[in-house]
């Protein structure tokens, strides 16, 4: 079994992200700008925008932190990022979800102009990516592929299952596996909640991509002996024995699972790290205008 450590990978891309940054700045040229958008106290959106302003600042990136309280309306969120489509300093930006309840999600994702639309959840990144085309690919999806790329993993004609339909993460993940690409070629089959019968299907899984949300979903009894494991759940459980009163599991059983895979992503320190890497990456091919000219 080996470990996929995508903390440390996470630090290797982004130190190669800050070397490009400083030749950047070093010719003049314009310094990445990325602003996020956290609306309301989860702690755990919390967790994640700090991790993505930390990251900006040990890239060299300028970052712009906008908070409100779980009471803004839609109206004033539509209207903050009105403001950000229209400054021309800003590259990218993102809106952290989940949002409250109040406000509509669609309608905050439709309201982000494409070219900065950094998260890739706009329907115009959304549709370019299914097409094959230059687009900002969603963050957690992003890193993935970057993992089993730098792992020198060979997806081409293996068998993946993904786990949970969700827009940002199983939806996608489906289609940039299929694709034809360097990390992709395989053959894809998409499960949810009304999957028949999961087991059978994950049973028969080269890859596994779980994206529940289910704290230790994904038993031994579901994983065929030499998979790839990769997974995607952040979940929150309590522990009275830790400081702050919880810790982090995925929708995996690490413990029980792992001796019968491959490879493997832990968690924390697995997809999390490189899904805020990936964010960098997009926000710095906006500034260079890569995608979009
Ligand atoms: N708009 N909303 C928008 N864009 C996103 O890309 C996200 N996502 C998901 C939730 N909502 C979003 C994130 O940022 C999940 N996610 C995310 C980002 C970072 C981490 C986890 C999820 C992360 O850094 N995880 C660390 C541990 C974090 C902790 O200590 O709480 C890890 O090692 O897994």
């Amino acid at each position: 079994m080996k470990l996929i450590d995508g903390k440390g990978l996470a630090h290797t891309i982004k130190e190669e992200i800050a070397v490009e940054v400083a030749a950047i700045k070093e010719k003049g040229g314009k310094i990445p700008h990325l602003a996020a958008v956290l609306v309301g106290d989860d702690p755990a959106s919390a967790s994640y925008v700090r991790n993505k302003v930390r990251s900006c600042d040990q890239c060299g990136f300028q970052s712009t932190l906008i908070r409100k309280d779980s009471s803004t309306t839609e109206e004033a969120l539509l209207g903050i990022i009105e403001g950000l489509n229209e400054d021309p300093d800003i590259d990218g930006f993102i809106v952290q979800l989940p949002l409250p309840k109040h406000i509509n999600e669609e309608n905050v994702t439709l309201a982000i102009d494409p070219k900065k639309d950094v998260d890739g959840f706009h329907p115009t990144n959304f549709g370019r990516m299914a097409l094959g085309l230059p687009s900002y690919l969603p963050a957690t999806p992003f890193g993935i592929v970057q993992m089993l790329d730098r792992y020198g993993i060979e997806t081409s004609g293996m068998h993946c299952v993904v786990v949970g339909r969700s827009n940002i993460v199983g939806t996608p993940m489906s289609i940039l596996l299929s694709r034809k690409a360097k990390v992709g070629n395989c053959t894809v089959t998409l499960t949810h909640s009304r999957t028949r019968d999961l087991s059978a299907e994950t049973l028969r899984a080269d890859i596994v991509i779980a994206a529940i949300g289910i704290p230790n979903f994904i038993g031994a009894d579901m994983v065929k002996e030499g998979a790839i494991v990769i997974d995607v759940g952040i979940n929150r459980v309590d522990a009275p024995e830790r400081k702050r009163g919880y810790k982090l599991v995925g929708d995996v059983d690490f413990d029980a699972v792992a001796p019968k895979c491959s490879f493997i992503t832990p968690v924390p320190g697995g997809v999390g790290p490189m899904t805020v890497t990936s964010l960098l990456l997009n926000t710095l091919k906006s500034s260079k205008r890569e995608i979009y000219g």
